[in-house]
């Protein structure tokens, strides 16, 4: 079989998606979180919701580029639902909105094989149209939200206005949402690709990428699974057991359970892209010297030169449709949870299952520093 092909024919999409929408990261402090997404990562200052807006329990900072909006959010008071996501887990993600033509559909659908619902269907309105909105849950406190907005022209939702601060850095080239990975606890992998197999209607991703990691290197096992048209990915790691204590493990104990352990956003120059989010201040793991050395001979002829790789310490990979360039981020928060990977795809489908060897390595290094190994 094909690397990369579903592994069953899909007859009908039941639920139909067009991408992800919007993340939504509950956070603790929304307005700063809002400003390092703008400063260090480019993103746009789109729309606002808070006490300005009548609301008295939350506040909420919409950020872009591309195609790809993040939402930060925090409480305004104490005992809130927000505020207990934020002491059990940190600052992470709590919705991935998925953009649907009919969130009515979407819920019956996955409610009726067994989702656990989050939020009924509903219909909000205002001047630039109405949106319908519904969820459900998802590994750990993790939910999907499915956004109906066909006929909304609005800047984000109801009940948000345009936020136009004068400071507006410019982007980053970040495009669109690649893949999205979750965390989920020991032995619980099967469970969660039944969740998207037999719930959302997803298929396995076929490819090299199926690992199971358990010898020398952080042991964790990563299957991905994908929505009918592609558009969605999300692979899902499971910790192992190993000679040392497992990334996925470490994650799993700091964010009190299973989460989104990093959100990959796509970009069309990797180089410009790396270059400006490390003049910016972002910081990513790096790989050793040596990395570089046997990077010809492992991936052949690409188009960027191997010394440019080396000087950003961006890493490459190829299967058997093309290559990929990629880069991951130290954690984003205190906590070491939540990282996001830089990715352009050179026709390559798969996600980098070469570069395990050495990101693991990278990893297993930080962990040593934070004395978590
Ligand atoms: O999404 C992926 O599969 C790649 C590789 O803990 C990866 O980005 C897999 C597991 C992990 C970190 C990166
Ligand atoms: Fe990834």
């Amino acid at each position: 079989m094909e690397a990369l092909d579903l592994l069953e024919p899909k007859l009908d999409d039941f639920l139909p998606l067009n991408g992800t929408d919007y993340l939504e990261l509950y956070v603790g402090n929304a307005r700063q979180s809002a400003h390092y997404f703008q400063t260090a990562f480019g993103f746009q200052p789109v729309a606002h919701a808070g006490l300005a807006t009548g609301l008295r329990d939350r506040e909420s900072y919409v950020v872009q580029q591309g195609k790809i909006r993040l939402v930060l959010t925090s409480p305004l008071h104490g005992n809130t639902e927000i505020g207990r996501h934020l002491d059990l887990h940190g600052d992470g993600v709590r919705v991935v909105a998925l953009w649907v033509d009919n969130a009515r559909k979407a819920f019956d659908e996955t409610v009726r094989r067994g989702a656990k619902p989050y939020l009924k269907p509903t219909h909000e309105q205002d001047d630039y149209g109405y949106v319908v909105r519904s969820g459900i849950h998802t590994y750990g406190d993790t939910v999907h939200v499915f956004v109906e907005r066909n006929d909304y022209s609005g800047v984000f939702l109801p009940g948000y206005v345009a936020w136009e601060p004068t400071y507006q850095p410019t982007d980053a080239g970040l495009k669109y949402v690649d893949h999205m990975v979750g965390n989920v606890g020991w032995h619980e992998m099967n469970q969660w690709m039944a969740f998207y197999h037999d719930i959302m209607g997803f298929q396995q991703l076929v490819s090299f990428d199926d690992k199971d990691i358990s010898t020398e290197y952080t042991a964790l096992m990563s299957k991905v699974m994908s929505n009918g048209n592609g558009r969605v990915k999300f692979p899902i790691n499971e910790p192992a057991e190993g000679k040392k204590k497992s990334q996925i493990e470490e994650y799993l104990d700091f964010y009190g359970g299973p989460g989104v352990q990093h959100i990959a956003v796509a970009t069309d120059n990797i180089v410009e892209t790396v270059i400006a989010l490390r003049d910016r201040g972002v910081e990513f793991l790096s790989v050793p010297d040596t990395y570089y050395d046997q990077l010809s001979e492992r991936i052949g002829h690409i188009d960027e030169e191997i010394a440019t790789l080396r000087s950003l310490n961006i890493l490459a990979d190829r299967d058997d449709e093309g290559y990929l360039l990629q880069i991951f981020t130290k954690p984003v928060c205190p906590r070491p949870t939540l990282f996001f990977e830089i990715i352009q795809r050179k026709g390559a489908r798969s996600f980098g299952k070469g570069n395990f060897k050495a990101l693991f390595e990278a990893i297993e290094r930080e962990q040593a520093l934070r004395g978590t190994l």
